[in-house]
């Protein structure tokens, strides 16, 4: 197991599918790290820090054996995957089963025993990592769907761990999960944590009353947590978000400022630019707002001449069936679009498909008129954050769905059902005129929300929950 002379017991570790760093093939065969600047890290990495903690996860190349190491004062534990595996637990059981089945079954989930049986066979994998890796006593921290199982392998051979876990996508209702084969076995694996952690209340509603009719679980104390195998387990909402700051003055650089002008003026100096930010994903409901943008076109109600469309979408899951299909769709869409209502030199809807800098999204952000963020479903959305994060001149509006986590907090955005297409429609043409006043008077409301309720925040929150002290010299 982990060799090293500077790495050592962790008394604090982070259990997600993937670490915070990529392992990358170059194409002369030799191998290196790449930083993966994902949410997930920016919030963890100070507290990660600050008590000398490990990350346990897979480096994101198959076959890859790679040595625990240590990389910026982060110990690393990298946990191996075949070409298989990759295929079956994480393309197949995580992304082909679980991800469309907690999503509200937009897409049909696949149930495959071969895909199980991997899950199976990875999540004892990282448990026996971390429990090599975890000092007597250690607080354990597992993120996400992937991980479903750790909590009760990891109890099973460390019982002196104190295990927290955190769902980053919706728990789904009793109805839908109910078709999964595996469905107590999933439970179960969740119950070996002391507290399970969900984006919002639902979450905790659907978990607490699956668990008591599918497994030995009952009801404890109050609603927010239950008594299985003669321990207590804690559940709870915690909204993620943010490094709300961070962003807001990211956005105040004249840099980013510059940026934003720049690219209304590419754009050809539209009187609104509306704006989507995503990955490219089925739940992401991004042909509601092209079926919108279009309709609206058609009927007059909007002119290309005045309004342009930007969606910005990250390449996502490519191996993946349902993600081909859909690419293919909304490109068509996108397609079409144009050839029915671009001019030489002005699209209608601009679309690229690349990941960009953090700046660069800031800058997007600064010059959006209206922000469409339309899922069919989320766990919260922290794109419709970063938005509102970033405008400190209190313009833009925000159109957003209530299938969304963050709809429970952003309440002065324009809410919209996204199954409901006259509806987008409406919400759009309403963003596109709402006087200033108004656009400020809400922005103004929500900025209040997301500054006051960061990343930092979220974080402390669940670890108070999970009953871990703040690490010694550290800011409460
Ligand atoms: P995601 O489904 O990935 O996260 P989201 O919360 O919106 O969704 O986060 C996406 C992140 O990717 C944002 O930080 C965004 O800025 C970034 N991003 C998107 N498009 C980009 C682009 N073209 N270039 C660069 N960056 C881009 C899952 C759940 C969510 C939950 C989060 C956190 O599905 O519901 O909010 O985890 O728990």
């Amino acid at each position: 197991m982990p060799t090293g002379t500077t790495l050592s017991d962790a008394d604090f570790v982070v259990v997600a599918n993937r670490l915070p760093v990529d392992l990358e093939k170059l194409p002369d065969g030799s191998q290196r790290w790449k930083r993966s600047p994902g949410g997930l890290v920016t919030a963890l990495e100070p507290m990660l820090r600050s008590r000398e903690g490990a990350w346990v996860g897979w480096p994101g190349l198959a076959d890859a054996d790679v040595e625990p190491l240590v990389e910026d004062g982060l110990q690393l534990y990298p946990v191996r995957l075949s070409a298989r595996e990759v295929e079956d637990y994480y393309e197949g059981f995580s992304n082909g089963t679980l991800w469309p089945l907690y999503h509200d079954v937009v897409a049909p989930p696949a149930f495959h025993r071969h895909w199980w049986q991997a899950y199976v066979r990875v999540n004892e994998r990282f448990a026996e990592v971390v429990a090599e890796v975890a000092s007597r006593n250690a607080t354990v921290w597992i993120q996400d769907y992937q991980l479903q199982l750790l909590p009760a392998a990891l109890r099973k051979l460390r019982p002196d761990l104190r295990i927290g876990f955190f769902l980053h996508i919706p728990f789904p209702p009793t109805e839908l999960f109910m078709q999964l084969p595996w469905r107590r076995r999933i439970i179960e694996g969740l119950l070996g944590a002391d507290l399970v952690g969900f984006h919002t209340p639902g979450g905790v509603r659907n978990f607490r009353w699956l668990a008591t009719r599918l497994t030995d679980a009952i009801p404890g104390h109050g609603r927010t947590e239950v008594t299985f195998g003669g321990r207590t387990v804690k559940l709870g909402a915690f909204p993620i978000s943010i490094d709300s700051a961070a962003l807001d003055q990211l956005s105040r650089t004249p840099e980013v400022l510059e940026r934003a002008k720049q690219i209304r003026s590419d754009l050809g100096e539209p009187e609104k630019v509306v704006l989507g930010v995503d990955r490219l994903d089925y739940t992401k409901g991004i042909d509601v707002r092209l079926r919108a943008l279009e309709e609206l076109l058609t009927e007059g109600r909007v002119s290309a001449d005045d309004v342009v469309m930007i969606q910005l979408a990250t390449p996502s899951r490519e191996r993946v069936e349902h993600y081909q299909k859909m690419r293919n769709d909304i490109e068509q869409s996108v397609g079409r679009i144009n050839g029915e209502y671009a001019r030489v030199g002005h699209p209608a809807v601009h679309y690229l498909h690349q990941s960009l800098p953090r700046e660069e999204l800031a800058a997007f952000f600064v010059a959006a008129d209206v922000m469409l963020v339309t899922p069919l479903r989320d766990g919260m959305n922290l794109v419709a954050k970063e938005y509102v994060a970033c405008r400190h001149d209190n313009g833009g509006v925000l159109v957003l769905s209530e299938f969304t986590g963050a709809a429970h907090e952003l309440k002065e955005a324009i809410l919209v059902n996204p199954h409901d297409t006259d509806g987008v429609k409406n919400a759009l043409q309403v963003a596109l005129t709402m006087p200033a006043e108004e656009g400020q008077k809400r922005m103004r409301a929500l900025r209040r929300q997301v500054l006051t309720h960061d990343v930092d925040r979220w974080a402390r929150s669940f670890l108070d929950a999970l009953g871990l002290p703040p690490a010694e010299g550290a800011a409460s």
